[in-house]
This record gives C-alpha cells, sequence and structure tokens, in this order.
C-alpha cells in the first residue's frame, strides 16, 4: 500500500473530493495551511494500492489548476530589505503530491 499525500488550492478541493468518490477511492482532508503564502490549502490523505497511483494521480492532474498569486514580501519573511513592500508574483500549485510507502495498514 502507498500513502498519498496530495496538497491542492482551496479552490479545487471539491471538484477533487467529488472526483475521488466518483472513483471510489477512501481518504480524509485535511484543512492546512501553506508555509510561504500562510493561507489555507487542503491536504488529502489517501490510502491506495500501487496500480491505483496512475488513476489518483489523473484526478489531481485533471483537476488542480495551476495559479499565480501576489505577495507583498516583508523583512520579517527573510526576503532581504531590498524588496521591502514590493508585490511579487509566485506560482502556486496545481496540485503537490508525495507518495509514501505504507509499512503497515489495519482497520478495527
Ligand atoms: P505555500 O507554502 O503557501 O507556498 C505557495 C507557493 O509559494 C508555492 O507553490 C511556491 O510557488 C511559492 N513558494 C513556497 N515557498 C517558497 C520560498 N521559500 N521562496 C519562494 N517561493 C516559495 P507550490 O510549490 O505549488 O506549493 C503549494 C503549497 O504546497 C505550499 O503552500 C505548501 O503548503 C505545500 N508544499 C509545497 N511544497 C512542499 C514541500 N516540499 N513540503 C511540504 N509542503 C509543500
Amino acid at each position: 500500500m502507498k500513502l498519498v499525500v496530495a496538497i491542492v488550492h482551496n479552490c479545487d478541493r471539491n471538484a477533487v473530493t467529488e472526483q475521488l468518490v466518483n472513483a471510489g477511492f477512501k481518504f480524509t482532508i485535511i484543512g492546512s495551511t501553506g508555509g510561504f503564502l500562510r493561507e489555507g490549502n487542503t491536504t488529502f490523505l489517501c490510502g491506495v494500492e500501487p496500480h491505483e497511483i496512475e488513476v489518483i494521480m489523473s484526478v489531481f492532474r485533471d483537476n488542480c489548476s495551476s495559479r499565480e498569486q501576489i505577495v507583498t514580501v516583508s523583512p520579517m519573511d527573510g526576503a532581504g530589505g531590498a524588496f521591502l513592500g514590493a508585490p511579487i508574483k509566485v506560482p502556486v500549485g496545481g496540485a503537490v503530491v508525495f507518495v509514501l510507502p505504507v509499512e503497515g495498514f489495519e482497520r478495527f
């Protein structure tokens, strides 16, 4: 078994949820916060069989779009005073997906 950990933009949360349910996946949704933008995003935890990896990847690929967000950097962010107050564009997502090996799985 593999554990898929996927961080997605909140805008894509409902579409991803619907598609995962339709495809028969079992999963947990966690409200999370991006460390850089410090805005809410959504983390999906999905236990899947290895042969299901490509299907679940296609759900994230097809339903999570990349966006650009404007962020104003302050010296407290550690980016240097030269950019004080200067808005910069950062690309966000579509989805950031990790696939982890699972040593054990039980349901009691
Ligand atoms: P945030 O940490 O809020 O990051 C939002 C976007 O800001 C990132 O998009 C990236 O384009 C940019 N960014 C992040 N850290 C940066 C830095 N130190 N300097 C300059 N730009 C930076 P994504 O890469 O698509 O990431 C979207 C969200 O996925 C992240 O939100 C974070 O919650 C999560 N994430 C991304 N990479 C991760 C990783 N290696 N480990 C854990 N979570 C990760």
